[in-house]
């Protein structure tokens, strides 16, 4: 059984990104840990691209503990239109961040980050010594490079500066309060907003992008919150950590998956104009495992939970 060597009671918690899918699981989770505060900040309040307003907020409200989830998140499209600002607002965001709170003291932090960062042709699944092997997929390499730098930095401050700050990095994830933009968002909420549409507007088809062969494993964000509180308390190493479900699928059996779920029962059509990026991600979760910890939520409970979501929340036919 593996030991709490950092109990978060008592403690003071910045949760960067609070108002994200990631973020906002954490939050939640937070809650039963008995912190002395959940510090939050918007970006209206505080860009954390900016430097000077970023050290100002952390040397102001001295947290003990961060998570780091803010992030410029988005799916393979976006990723691959806006190339610039993947890369400068994470590496800005990394470095803002775990440079100010080595400056304030910040007693330990979890900076996340991403399956992407690994090669685009790694041997499956993906150990995480797998890290720097081999070139990424061209689609995310910017976000990827961010995110390697982000932490390249928990392991430089560590090893100069002696701090106990530490990295997650999650599969892809989805659940509630995630982005369901048909241009900008990941696969899942893309599927369940054109099953969604689909099944409203009586259409005889969906089309999904790409061949639909890639294979991805899922996680809901819950569950991902859960493993990153988990970490915080247990793991204290320079090593980075996956953080996933073990599973994987095609996009073609997601697809059907979310169909069954929304209630669509036409036709699956294929876009071969659009990417298909990396052929397989399904990493190793050996080491999370040898922490003590798997996730509860399986894909198509997960699924369920998020079309909920998505039909509180947009459940109008658009775009
Ligand atoms: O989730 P996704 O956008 O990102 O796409 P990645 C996953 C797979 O689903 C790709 C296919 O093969 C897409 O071509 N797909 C099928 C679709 N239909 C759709 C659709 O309607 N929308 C979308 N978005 N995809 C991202 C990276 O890669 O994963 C990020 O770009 C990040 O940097 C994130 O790492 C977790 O899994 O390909």
């Amino acid at each position: 059984m593996v030991k709490t060597i950092y109990p978060l009671e008592g403690r003071r918690i910045w949760v960067a990104g609070h108002r994200g899918m990631v973020g906002s699981a954490l939050v939640r989770r937070l809650e039963s840990e008995n912190p002395a505060a959940i510090l939050k900040v918007t970006r209206s309040e505080v860009d954390l691209v900016d430097q000077s307003a970023t050290t100002r907020w952390i040397e102001r409200e001295k947290p003990d503990t961060v998570f780091i989830p803010a992030a410029k998140v988005g799916g393979i499209h976006a990723n691959a239109t806006w190339p610039a600002d993947f890369l400068y607002q994470n590496l800005m965001i990394a470095a803002n961040i775990i440079h100010a709170c080595h400056i304030v003291g910040v007693e330990k932090l979890l900076f996340l980050g991403s399956s992407c960062i690994y090669p685009k042709f790694a041997e499956q699944p993906i150990v995480e010594d797998a890290l720097l092997t081999g070139a990424l997929e061209p689609t995310n390499e910017w976000y990827a490079i961010a995110k390697i730098a982000g932490i390249k930095l928990c392991q430089a401050y560590r090893k100069q500066h002696g701090h106990d700050y530490i990295s997650a990095m999650p599969t892809n994830l989805y659940g509630p309060g995630d982005n369901y933009n048909l241009e900008t968002s990941h696969v899942i909420p893309a599927l369940i907003h054109k099953a969604h549409n689909a099944k409203l507007t009586g259409a005889s088809s969906m089309e999904i992008w790409g061949s639909g062969t890639p294979r991805r494993e899922f996680l809901h964000a819950d569950d991902c919150a859960d493993a990153l509180v988990h970490l915080m308390k247990v793991y204290s190493d320079p090593e980075h950590v996956n953080v996933g479900s073990g599973d994987d699928i095609t996009i073609a059996d997601l697809a059907r998956l979310v169909m069954e779920v929304v209630g669509f029962e036409g036709e699956l059509v294929r876009d071969s104009s659009k990417p298909d990026g990396t052929p397989r991600k399904l990493m190793s979760a050996d080491r999370i495992r040898s922490l003590d910890w798997t996730p509860s939520i399986p894909l198509g409970e997960g699924l369920e939970n998020a079309y909920q979501w998505f039909l509180n929340h947009k459940a109008e036919p658009d775009t």
